[in-house]
C-alpha cells in the first residue's frame, strides 16, 4: 500500500490538493481524486485562468483546454477549444472513457459534451469581461484612448506577442493507495490568444503525461514553449531513466531555457511539476516565474516555492 500524495500547480492548486488528498485517503483511485480536485478550481470564478470566469481570447471567446491520463492503463482523453461547457476535465474524461479517440476539439467537443448530458452555460463573469477590456493588447497598441478592443484585421493584429498575458493552468498529479498515478491538466489557455489557438494543456505528452511504470509530470506556462520540448513526456522519460522528479523538472526547465535562448526568445516562462511512483515530488521553473505549487502528503497540505533555473548562456 502506498501513502497518497498529490501535487498541483500554483497557489490556487491548494484547494485541488486538499480535495484530492481527502479522496485518496478514503481509498479513491488517483484519477477520480485529481479530477475532483481540478473541478474545484474550474468552478472557482475568482480563478481567472481556469474554467468559467477566465480571460477570453482576442475576440472575447472563452475556450477551455484539458486532458486527463490514467497511469495504470495509459488511457487518456482531452478536449481543446471547448466553449460553453463548465468542466472541461470532466468532458476530457468522457472522451477517454466513451470514445476510441484521445482528443476532440471545438464544435465537435461541445457536441460530444451535450450528448453526454453536460449543460450549455454562459462562461463569462462581469469581472472577467471587465479585466479583458482593461488589459486588452489592442488598447496598449492604440494608446489609452482606445476604449474597446478591435477585431483582428490582418497580419499586424495577428502577430502580437501575448506571452506577457500568460496565465495559470491547474495541473494536478496524484498517487493513490494502490500505487497508481493519475493526472489532469485544465485551463482557459493564454489570455488574448488567437481564436483557435491550442496550448500544451490538452496535449498528452506536453501539458501532462502519466505512467505508473515511470512517473507523472505536468506543466504550466507559455504552452508554445512546452509543446516545443514535449515537456511532460520528456520529464516522465527522465524518471524512467532513473532521475528523481526534482531532477526531471530541472532538466525540463533547462531544456526549455536552451530552446528559448536558441530562438532568441528568452525568458521562456514555464514551470514543471512531477511525482514518482514512490511518492517523491519535484518542481522547477524558469527565472522570474515565482512559481509556487501545492502538495498534500500524509494529509498535510502546504504551498512550496519551486527552484528557478536560469539559462546557461
Ligand atoms: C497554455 N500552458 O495554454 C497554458 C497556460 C498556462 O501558466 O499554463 N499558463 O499555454
Amino acid at each position: 500500500m502506498a501513502d497518497p500524495v498529490v501535487i498541483a500547480t500554483w497557489p490556487f492548486g491548494k484547494s485541488a490538493v486538499e480535495i484530492a488528498g481527502k479522496q485518496l485517503a478514503d481509498g479513491k483511485p488517483a484519477l477520480d481524486a485529481v479530477i475532483a480536485g481540478a473541478k474545484a478550481v474550474e468552478d472557482d470564478p475568482q480563478v481567472r485562468s481556469v474554467g468559467f470566469g477566465s480571460l477570453p481570447d482576442r475576440i472575447g471567446r472563452l475556450t477551455l483546454d484539458s486532458c486527463v491520463m490514467d497511469g495504470k492503463t495509459l488511457n487518456c482523453g482531452a478536449v481543446a477549444g471547448l466553449e460553453h461547457v463548465r468542466n472541461a476535465s470532466a468532458v476530457a474524461r468522457r472522451v477517454m472513457e466513451k470514445t476510441p479517440h484521445v482528443l476532440l476539439v471545438g464544435e465537435g467537443a461541445r457536441w460530444f459534451a451535450l450528448q453526454e448530458g453536460f449543460k450549455l452555460e454562459m462562461p463569462h463573469t462581469l469581472e472577467g469581461i471587465r479585466e479583458w477590456f482593461d488589459r486588452h493588447p489592442d488598447k496598449k497598441k492604440d494608446g489609452e484612448k482606445k476604449d474597446a478592443a478591435r477585431v483582428i484585421h490582418g497580419p499586424d493584429d495577428i502577430n502580437v506577442d501575448i506571452s506577457e498575458f500568460n496565465h495559470d493552468t491547474v495541473t494536478v498529479l496524484g498517487l493513490d493507495k494502490s500505487g497508481s498515478l493519475g493526472g489532469v491538466c485544465t485551463t482557459s489557455g493564454l489570455a488574448y490568444k488567437l481564436p483557435g489557438r491550442v496550448g500544451d494543456s490538452p496535449i498528452i505528452g506536453a501539458g501532462l503525461y502519466v505512467d505508473d511504470q515511470a512517473g507523472a509530470a505536468g506543466a504550466t506556462g507559455v504552452g508554445e514553449e512546452i509543446i516545443r520540448i514535449g515537456g511532460s513526456l520528456f520529464m516522465v522519460e527522465q524518471m524512467r531513466a532513473g532521475k528523481t522528479p526534482q531532477e526531471a523538472c530541472e532538466l525540463a526547465a533547462r531544456r526549455v531555457n536552451a530552446t528559448a535562448v536558441r530562438r532568441g526568445k528568452h525568458p521562456a516562462n514555464c514551470a514543471f511539476i512531477a511525482l514518482s511512483p514512490k511518492g517523491e515530488v519535484g518542481a522547477a521553473a524558469t527565472l522570474k516565474t515565482n512559481f509556487e505549487f501545492a502538495v498534500s502528503i500524509g494529509g498535510k497540505v502546504e504551498l512550496r516555492k519551486a527552484r528557478e533555473i536560469g539559462p546557461e548562456m
